[in-house]
């Protein structure tokens, strides 16, 4: 039987980069490898400070355009994670985002990656969901052409028309809140996870960490708790290391420099 997880703000702890790097399940999302905002170097970085027996990668580790324009950095990043999975140090689990969900064949042909569309665990009788969150999102286009033509359009003006990437950044933040895409994203994931009676939703998406408990319909059903894991290409890049007793919700303490 297991327990609810109760307050979010007991269970989920916010904690700075100089955390024990020591963990179950490491949850990464949104690196957006291919943006100009995108840092493959911290991440693989990171991925070699911390010790884990799972790593989940949360959706949109690719931003549209495919892998060729990928500079070298974000390519030994891949590799990186390749040799993870081949090695059998760690399981290696890729959930589909809406900018990476096409690349799923070619990820899975080149690093032998399966990409599903989310992932389920038990970890002390707890029950785990992770999924990307885009599925929860009412303001996505329908088309999934137009949504690339979208997203190609970002990358254009975050390469071309922007020095450093920070307006075309600052807008996408803006029609976030203006949105309400966390609220959307938060009850969405906590509906879903009620319904497969799960303890424990983890999502990205929005690029915004957040940790939100919610009571249940009926009362004899435990609270869900939901968990966003941020992104890699906000200021302060975030990341989650899930354990049995705990979420920590990592936030790398210095500022990191976009890969060249
Ligand atoms: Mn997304």
């Amino acid at each position: 039987m297991s327990q609810g997880l109760g307050d979010p703000t007991r269970f989920v702890r916010r904690v700075g980069y100089e955390t024990e790097p020591v963990t179950e399940t490491l949850v990464l999302s949104d690196l957006h490898l291919g943006l100009k905002t995108a840092r493959p170097a911290l991440v693989r970085e990171t991925l070699k400070r911390w010790c884990f027996e799972r790593l989940i990668l949360l959706g949109d580790i690719v931003h549209d355009g495919g892998l060729s324009g990928l500079c070298a950095e974000a390519w030994r990043l891949l590799h990186h994670l390749a040799a993870l999975a081949r090695e059998g140090s760690a399981e290696v689990v890729w959930v589909a985002g809406n900018h990476d969900r096409h690349l799923a064949p070619l990820i899975r042909d080149l690093f032998g990656i399966d990409v599903c569309e989310s992932y389920a665990w038990s970890s002390r009788g707890r029950r785990c969901l992770a999924t990307h969150g885009d599925r929860f999102d009412p303001t996505l286009p329908h088309s999934r052409a137009l949504a690339r033509l979208i997203g190609l359009g970002y990358a254009f003006c975050m390469r071309w028309l922007s020095r450093d990437g920070s307006w075309p950044r600052n807008l996408d933040r803006w029609w976030t809140r203006r949105a309400g895409l966390h609220h959307f994203v938060a009850t969405g994931a906590a509906a879903w996870a009620f319904e497969r009676d799960a303890d424990l939703v983890l999502c990205g998406h929005t690029h915004t960490p957040l940790a939100r408990r919610f009571r249940a319909p009926a009362a004899d059903r435990r609270p869900v708790i939901y968990v966003n894991a941020g992104s890699w290409v906000e200021p302060r890049p975030s990341f989650l290391a899930v354990d049995r007793n705990a979420v920590r919700l990592v936030h790398l303490t210095r500022r990191a420099s976009p890969a060249p």
